[in-house]
């Protein structure tokens, strides 16, 4: 299967929050005989006619400059040289088209219009225009506020929630707009703002590059070094893991299952020995075999236990003993059904451990997809890869249009 159907499949739990939020918004002050009094393309190119009441400072098609998700605070000193994606080559990114429906049937029957999946796609609509006509309601200040209910329900954050909406409405207050229309609409929204931020981690010609990987109790940060040393080792890359969460032995033992899966050498120390000193050692011994990835595993630990946030910043202390630039790359894991919690866990790992990209694990499961949208708004950093599953393959690189036609459920 691809990864867009695995994500879509497994995006349930928000897509279906958002796509029926939104059908319900449509459906509730729609109506189904009005046609379309403006548009004849998509509503995502076409001015409106009409001048907005919103304080939007320009008309429609190319949104107004938001503050972009920044540049990638990248390493300083090793320059990145290629960036094998860390895919899977077996895994196709891109979905097989589900088949254009051709909607040979320009049947009258009065359907169900405003489900998505039975309503005309960009390409029904390009083609045909609507052959069943999509129950439409006024883009006004009601719809607007529910829209804003409703991303912020879905964990978009107020900020973000506001933004967006205020955003779809450019141009376009006081259309009419079907369902289909605002999922398209919000879909172009999401993935302008997800945009910056899919970026697959870099990879430099220092050996070896050390990757820690930090977060709060099972956020995924064992299983996620799993799947990414499957990957990098698929990629002809030799990677050398440190059990670095001394903690619990059954965190080592877990390692170990992951290390055999992906085929990957696991450095472990005694129970209760200090992570620092297992990093350090884990450096030369990665260093002597020439390895070309180290990724440490580290306990977990909650944003709010300053002890333990002490504790990282003496290993990340002790790797720079041995190399000033290590850790190159801080991966920070985080649990996408924590909802709003993330953004604080964002902040508080980056003060003490300089986190340079995110992983986001459970987008399957959760209907807080998005919650993503509201990190790539907040703090612009990059987005290696997503979680969907528990095995070793469900792991691939953010794609934003992907990401974004399976949050607000539009068929792709
Ligand atoms: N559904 C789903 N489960 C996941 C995903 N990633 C990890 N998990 C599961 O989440 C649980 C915790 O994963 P771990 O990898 O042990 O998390 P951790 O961050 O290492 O946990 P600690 O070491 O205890 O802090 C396990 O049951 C994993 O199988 C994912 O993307 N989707
Ligand atoms: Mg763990």
């Amino acid at each position: 299967m691809s990864f867009f159907g695995k994500l879509k499949d497994r995006l349930f739990k928000s897509s279906s929050k958002l796509e029926e939020g939104l059908d319900a918004i449509i459906e509730e002050g729609g109506e189904v005989s009005d046609p379309d009094p403006a548009p004849e393309a998509s509503p995502v190119d076409v001015p409106a006619p009409e001048p907005v009441p919103t304080p939007a400072p320009a008309p429609a098609p190319e949104l107004p400059p938001q503050p972009e998700p920044q540049p990638d605070p990248q390493p300083v000193a090793p320059e990145p040289v290629e960036l094998p994606e860390p895919t899977p080559p077996a895994e196709p990114v891109r979905a097989p088209q589900p088949t254009p429906q051709p909607k040979p049937e320009p049947e009258p029957q009065p359907e169900p219009a405003s489900k998505a999946e039975g309503g005309p796609g960009l390409l029904g609509r390009l083609m045909g225009r609507t052959a069943v006509a999509e129950p439409r309601r006024a883009l006004d200040d009601d719809m607007l506020e529910q829209l804003e209910e409703l991303l912020i329900a879905s964990d978009m954050g107020v900020d973000t929630a506001l933004r967006v909406t205020a955003n779809m409405a450019e141009g376009r207050f006081g259309r009419k707009v079907s369902a289909t229309e605002v999922k398209e609409l919000l879909a172009g929204e999401v993935a302008r703002i997800m945009d910056g931020v899919a970026r697959p981690m870099p990879l430099y010609p220092k050996k070896p590059q050390v990757v820690l990987v930090v977060g709060v109790n099972g956020s995924g940060k064992t299983t996620t070094i799993g799947k990414l040393a499957s990957q990098f080792r698929s990629a002809g890359k030799s990677v050398v893991i440190a059990a670095g969460d001394t903690f619990r032995a059954a965190a080592v033992e877990q390692l170990q299952v992951w290390g055999d899966r992906a085929g990957v050498p696991v450095l472990t120390a005694p129970e209760g020995s200090d992570p620092a000193s297992l990093a350090f050692d884990a450096m030369t011994k990665a260093e002597a075999d020439g390895a070309d990835l180290l990724m440490i595993d580290t306990a977990g630990r909650l944003q709010n236990r300053t002890d333990l946030m002490e504790e990282l910043a003496k290993i990340v202390r002790v790797i720079r003993k041995k190399d000033p630039d290590a850790p190159h790359n801080t991966l920070l894991v985080l649990d996408a059904t924590t909802g709003q919690n993330a953004l604080s866990q964002v902040e508080t790992f980056q003060k003490m451990a300089d986190v340079s990209g995110l992983v986001m694990t459970k987008l399957d499961g959760t209907a807080k997809g998005g919650v993503l949208v509201a990190l790539a708004d907040k703090f612009g950093l990059p987005i290696h890869a997503i979680g969907v599953g528990e095995q070793i393959d469900d792991l691939d690189a953010f794609d934003p249009e992907e990401f974004a036609a399976a949050l607000t459920g539009l068929a792709k």
